[in-house]
């Protein structure tokens, strides 16, 4: 079954969780487990943007709403393969085997952190995992996928490079020259972009005069394809289409996953002040995760009481991790200083030093003044 949707949105399971056409090709424990990863992200967002609420951290930025594009997207992955991310992936790189205590870490940014806190929180990154860190700078991942493709060809390796985006970021210059090189070298790179029809507070329709973003691929010689991104095995289909055809050496793919933030951009925003709540409100009726738990439910793959166990199991995995997490004290001050050269520059030498005088005054010799 190909894939084949430019001028209308492909789907496998309705907003009523009934079937559409065949379903692909995943065990009862695949299903599950891409069932298990969307309610992971759901109650993990809920969890944190409480948190901050709380003044407990101090930036969050959720997926709610958006939980089927990211996790069928990753269950087409191999381990070789490589995400490079926007925001919304994290939960991306949880399901591919991150630990939730480091990815808790991450969000505080404390002595926990893999990265000592230097990045902001959500923009996660693991090299063991594959999944690159989001300098916060739209669309500037998209560049990098396409050299990472491009060296994964040039090496004749067979890892293929998974490069997320926001609808917001196909209006930019790194956007144009990503997917033109991409089309041009085929390039081994599946761009997924996750429309949620917000750009902060830019809608849809003042972003792009098209009706699909995915026609824009077309300008490149990249196929587009459009899919619901409310409908996990949708995304999954594709994403595992797109991403066999590149490893084959056929090329990129870019996909359009249409979706909706149902929350805020971040909980830096307060979205009340530019969209009608009605909008909101029709979206929640499309939820992802309902859809696919009635699939599961009319497959007898699930029930009721698998539902509030599974709820219980991953809230208090989430509790203990954040327990965990929090009892760790902030990054030494030293590490300030660390992992951003090799051999340490003359003038953080020189900061260093007088970082040092201010935290321990006592230390002052007569000689150095
Ligand atoms: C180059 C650049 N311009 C502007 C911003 C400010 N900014 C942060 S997020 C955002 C919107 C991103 O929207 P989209 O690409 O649709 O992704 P979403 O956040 O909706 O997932 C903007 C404009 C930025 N981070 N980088």
């Amino acid at each position: 079954m190909a894939v084949r949707a430019e001028f209308q949105i492909f789907q496998i399971l309705n907003e009523e969780g009934n079937t559409v056409r065949g379903i692909p090709e995943l065990s009862p424990d695949r299903l599950l487990a891409v069932y298990q990863g969307m309610k992971t992200i759901r109650l993990l967002d809920e969890k944190m943007i409480g948190l901050q609420r709380q003044g407990r951290i101090g930036f969050y930025g959720a997926s709610t709403g958006e939980e089927a594009a990211v996790i069928g997207s990753a269950e087409a992955l191999k381990p070789e393969d490589w995400i490079f991310p926007a925001l919304r992936q994290g939960g991306a790189l949880l399901y591919r085997g991150f630990h939730l205590k480091d990815f808790i870490s991450q969000v505080f940014g404390n002595s926990g952190d893999l990265h000592k806190g230097h990045q902001m929180p959500c923009h996660y990154s693991s090299r063991s995992f594959h999944h690159t860190a989001w300098s916060s700078c739209i669309a500037t991942q998209l560049p990098h996928a396409v050299g990472a493709g491009y060296a994964s060809k040039y090496l004749n390796e067979t890892s293929v490079i998974f490069a997320y985006l926001g609808d917001g970021a196909t209006s930019t210059a790194d956007f144009h020259a990503a997917l033109n090189f991409a089309g041009v070298f085929r390039v081994p790179v599946v761009f997924f972009c996750q429309n949620n029809q917000w750009a902060i507070s830019v809608p849809l329709e003042k972003q792009t005069a098209v009706k699909f973003l995915s026609l824009k691929a077309s300008a490149y010689g990249i196929p587009g394809i459009c899919v619901d991104g409310n409908d996990v095995l949708a995304c999954y289909h594709a994403s595992k289409e797109a991403a066999d055809k590149a490893r084959k050496g056929a090329g990129p793919t870019f996909i359009e996953a249409v979706t909706f933030r149902v929350g805020a951009h971040t909980t830096s925003d307060d979205p009340k002040l530019y969209r009608d709540e009605s909008m909101v409100e029709a979206w929640k009726k499309r939820d992802p995760i309902l859809r696919m738990r009635k699939f599961l439910e009319s497959e007898k793959l699930w029930n009721q009481k698998m539902e509030k166990d599974l709820d219980k199991k991953i809230a208090d995995e989430i509790q203990d991790a954040i327990e965990k997490v929090e009892s760790f004290p902030p990054p030494e001050v030293e590490t300030l200083f660390e992992d951003t050269f090799l051999k340490k520059s003359w003038n953080l030498i020189e900061q260093e030093k007088d970082l040092n005088c201010i935290l321990h005054p006592e230390q002052l010799t007569a000689n150095r003044f």
